[in-house]
């Protein structure tokens, strides 16, 4: 199965990368950030800041990746992606969804990489209603797979309502 849904702590998965939904400083945060920053442990912190700036305070723009190692946590990589802010659905969002997960995976498979856990990315705080958030991540995940056949995705909500929505728009798909 090269997609599934599962209900966990992604901070707790071993594979061989996470995704986190970070903001474009790549500082920490609060929600899945912030835990994967305690569960990783302070050197995740110091090469985040290290990555170079690509405008004042941006290390990462919206739509864009970056990976790290994963220090203490179980997987091996952390992918950093930023997730657009929910403004209503007509400011782009939905490419720019579309855009985190295809940078994450574009990564995965430069790292050669063959499990990838990712968050319901902008779902929490930045609002993106997940209904529609889980359409868009399945539809660009489904296409990027599509000749990847050895590379496994998991999509770890956090408790068993976002579960639901994201396993429906799954069995829709
Ligand atoms: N495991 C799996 N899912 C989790 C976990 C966890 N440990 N913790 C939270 N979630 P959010 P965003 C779910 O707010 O909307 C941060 O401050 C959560 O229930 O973490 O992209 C960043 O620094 C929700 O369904 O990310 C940014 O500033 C989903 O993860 C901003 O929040 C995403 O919620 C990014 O906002």
């Amino acid at each position: 199965m090269p997609i599934v849904v599962i209900t966990a702590d992604l901070t707790r998965l071993a594979l061989d990368a996470i995704v986190n939904a970070a903001n474009p400083g790549l500082l920490g945060g609060g929600g899945v950030d912030g835990a994967i920053h305690r569960a990783a442990g302070p050197d995740l912190l110091a090469v985040c800041r290290a990555l170079p700036e690509v405008a004042p305070g941006v290390r990462c723009p919206t739509g864009e990746a970056r990976i790290t190692p994963g220090f203490r946590l179980p997987a091996r990589y952390v992918i950093h992606t930023v997730g657009p802010v929910w403004h209503g659905g007509r400011a782009g969002e939905a490419v720019l969804l579309a855009s985190c997960y295809r940078s994450s995976m574009a990564l995965a498979v430069q790292h050669q990489l063959h499990s990838v856990g990712f968050p319901a990315i902008s779902c929490g705080v930045y609002g993106y209603p997940p209904e529609q958030a889980a359409v868009v991540a399945i539809a660009a995940l489904r296409d990027e797979l599509a000749d990847r056949p050895n590379l496994d995705v998991q999509l770890c909500c956090f408790d068993q309502a976002m579960s639901a929505i994201w396993q429906h728009a799954l069995n829709q798909a």
